[in-house]
């Protein structure tokens, strides 16, 4: 009883939600069956300067390559985000923002003091000679200044490029030239965890490294000495009080860019990837209105960053787009303690909160009692992104954190796809713990074999998207073909998404992970993050990556990397004990054959588990040559304490 593998979606959100089950089935129908006449009857939850009469216009084959949506529209996603707001909500706070320490007081910004300091933002960039089509980067902390400046960018048509503010200036510099982007807005310094961020002083040393910027706009956000280059560096409040009050939102195009977020250097050089406007503008408001089941005056915190896609989608432009009140978080999830997260949902009633699930397993390991402690009265809907939850994490944001009361929604998407794909709807879709469940409106993904054959019913293999949705990826910047050889051509006329999936009896899908993560030991396919899941189900678990590694007579071996939880103590016995664990949750063929205790998992930032590092350290391979550039890792120092302790 205590563990259901099915939890029904509770009665009173199937009476009130916005969207029941029936109407999901009736919307998802009608959106496959009839295109063209959903997504323009969609289009209506915008403000067009002028309306699109053509909805969807793509193919994904190579010969007609190409993606378009709302071609014919204009608007300003400014102007969606605000201006439209003013008459009903203007003294509605828009922006509730928490610093990095509790001891210093919250800010907010009414829809009304929103519009000011955008419009403001917006002359001092035209000032600094910014126009419509230029790259704009954008190197700032969790301050509400970085909303106001993608929303600033926005209002004026140029195309910002956040660079996540954990990124060395090698990582800026080569994300501003690749861009070619002109203008840089920064702040004087970040804070995090209680720690300083030298953003300005990163800045000049990128500088050093890159021909095209004319301009640094710098936000005076902890008043930290920093050095100003006469000519170059411009103050934004002193410029801000040199402009006028107010700045017209200029027509933009649907299909103009709005902006480019580098995807994480995982995977060779970091690419551009190219939103629109329109179209992406649609997805995300759609999907957080639903997916979340917004109402005006709710308290809705994404604990993303904004140097991430789901900082852009889900704390800015989805949620302003509805009129909502979005809180942005300046520091770090347990810090100054493990009850941070729950004093600042109690602090600010928050009613929706989303968060990543390695967040969650972080503060599961500190012990349930940080947790207990707080109120979490207000806390009505759960939501993660990022990467596949176990089970067991998703049980315990059930039971503690909600306790038992509200539903999660595990929404399965990329920064390519704008918004989400797969997600529950509160209202509609019975919850299976470690499943995003079922596709958005208009999503139509396919699981195909390894040549691409698409397999019908319960089945695992790759996933794959058949027709283009409204928040899809326009482009890699400046390499077309990248963008087409990337995602189109494994299996041609479909998107590959890259992720492994699984789905069940009843259509639900199951996000297995990587395909590259997925190990092939004796001919039989596993996702690592089946074995990941089912080690972090032992009592002294805390966290487990899982890779593949040659073996001589399996072709893959399962090499995995167990960090204990605080009081646990490694040992031969824990060893076998956590194998035959192994075993027994899911069968002989997924024993780990290595298992190394590890303090600490190498991280990006975002908090993604860097499996190319790992898998090279299991395969022996630990040369700087093989471990590549490990300067992105939250941790740098995690690789050597791998390498020492290496098993086998
Ligand atoms: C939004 C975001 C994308 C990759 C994606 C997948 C993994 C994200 C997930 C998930 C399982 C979920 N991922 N959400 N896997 N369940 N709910 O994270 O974008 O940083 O581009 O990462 O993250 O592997 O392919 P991005």
């Amino acid at each position: 009883m205590s563990d259901p593998s099915i939890y029904p979606v509770p009665a009173e959100w199937a009476a009130k939600a916005k969207i029941n089950a029936e109407r999901y089935d009736q919307m998802y129908g009608h959106a496959l069956a009839d295109p063209g006449s959903f997504w323009l009857d969609q289009a209506k939850r915008l403000d067009w300067i002028k309306r699109p009469e053509i909805a969807g216009d793509w193919s994904f084959n190579e010969q007609d390559f190409h993606i378009n949506w709302f071609a014919d529209g204009k608007l300003n996603v400014s102007a969606n985000c605000i201006d439209r707001h003013l008459k009903e909500r203007g003294d509605q706070i828009a922006i509730l923002w928490e610093p990095d320490s509790p001891d210093e007081a919250p800010r907010s910004y009414t829809y009304k003091q929103l519009h000011a300091e955008v419009c403001r933002f917006a002359n001092v960039l035209k000032a600094a000679g910014a126009k419509k089509g230029d790259r704009i980067t954008v190197y700032l902390p969790m301050i509400p200044e970085a909303a106001f400046a993608l929303l600033a960018c926005a209002r004026i048509g140029a195309i910002h490029s956040v660079v996540f503010g954990g990124f060395s200036p090698e990582a800026l510099a080569g994300r501003i030239t690749d861009c070619d982007s002109n203008i840089v807005i920064t702040a004087d310094e970040g804070r995090r965890g209680g720690k300083r961020v030298p953003l300005k002083a990163n800045v000049d040393a990128a500088a050093k490294h890159v021909r095209c910027l004319d301009a640094v706009i710098v936000v005076k956000a902890t008043g930290g000495d920093v050095a100003m280059q006469e000519g170059r560096d411009i103050w934004l409040h002193e410029a801000a009080a040199a402009v006028p009050a107010d700045c017209p939102a200029e027509p933009i195009g649907a299909e103009d860019p709005l902006f480019l977020l580098y995807t994480s250097g995982s995977t060779g050089k970091p690419k551009g990837v190219l939103h629109s406007t329109g179209g992406y503008l649609l997805w995300v408001s759609l999907t957080h209105e639903l997916v979340f089941d917004y109402r005006p005056g709710q308290i809705y915190w994404c604990a993303a960053d904004i140097g991430w896609v789901t900082g852009h989608s889900y704390i800015v432009y989805g949620p302003l787009a509805n009129g909502a009140t979005t809180l942005m978080y300046e520091g770090l999830p347990n810090w100054p303690t493990p009850s941070r997260i729950w004093e600042v949902v109690d602090r600010h009633q928050v009613e929706i909160l989303y968060t990543a699930p390695t967040a969650l397993r972080a503060l599961m390991k500190e012990g349930d009692e940080f947790v207990t402690k707080t109120s979490r009265k207000s806390l009505k809907l759960l939501g993660t992104v990022g990467e596949p939850i176990n089970p067991e994490a998703w049980r315990w944001y059930h039971e503690v954190v909600g306790e038992g009361r509200c539903p999660i929604v595990d929404t399965w998407w990329q920064t390519e796809t704008g918004g989400t794909l797969i997600s529950p709807l509160p209202g509609a879709t019975a919850l299976k713990p470690g499943s995003a469940t079922k596709p958005m409106f208009g999503v139509d993904p396919q699981i195909v074999d390894g040549e691409g054959v698409v397999q019908d019913g319960a089945v695992e293999g790759n996933l794959v998207i058949a027709r283009s949705w409204p928040g899809q990826m326009r482009t890699v910047w400046g390499d077309h073909d990248r963008f087409f050889q990337t995602y189109f051509s494994t299996f041609p006329g479909k998107y590959f998404t890259g992720d492994g999936a699984r789905r069940d009896d009843d259509g639900y899908y199951w996000i297995t992970g990587r395909v590259d993560d997925v190990i092939n030991v004796s001919g039989h396919r596993m996702g690592t993050a089946e074995v990941e899941s089912a080690l972090v189900l032992h009592a002294k678990v805390a966290e487990a990556a899982v890779v593949g590694y040659p073996h001589d007579i399996k072709g893959q071996g399962i090499y995995a990397y167990v960090t204990l939880n605080a009081n646990c103590a490694a040992s031969e016995e824990l060893r076998s004990e956590l194998r035959q664990w192994v075993r027994t949750e899911i069968g002989p063929i997924a024993t780990p054959d290595a298992i190394q205790f590890a303090p600490g998992l190498p991280k990006t930032r975002s908090g993604k588990i860097m499996r190319r590092i790992l898998r090279k350290i299991a395969e022996g391979d630990v040369s700087p040559a093989a471990l590549g550039d490990t300067s992105t890792l939250a941790d740098p120092a995690v690789v050597e304490d791998l390498v020492a302790n290496r098993v086998g």
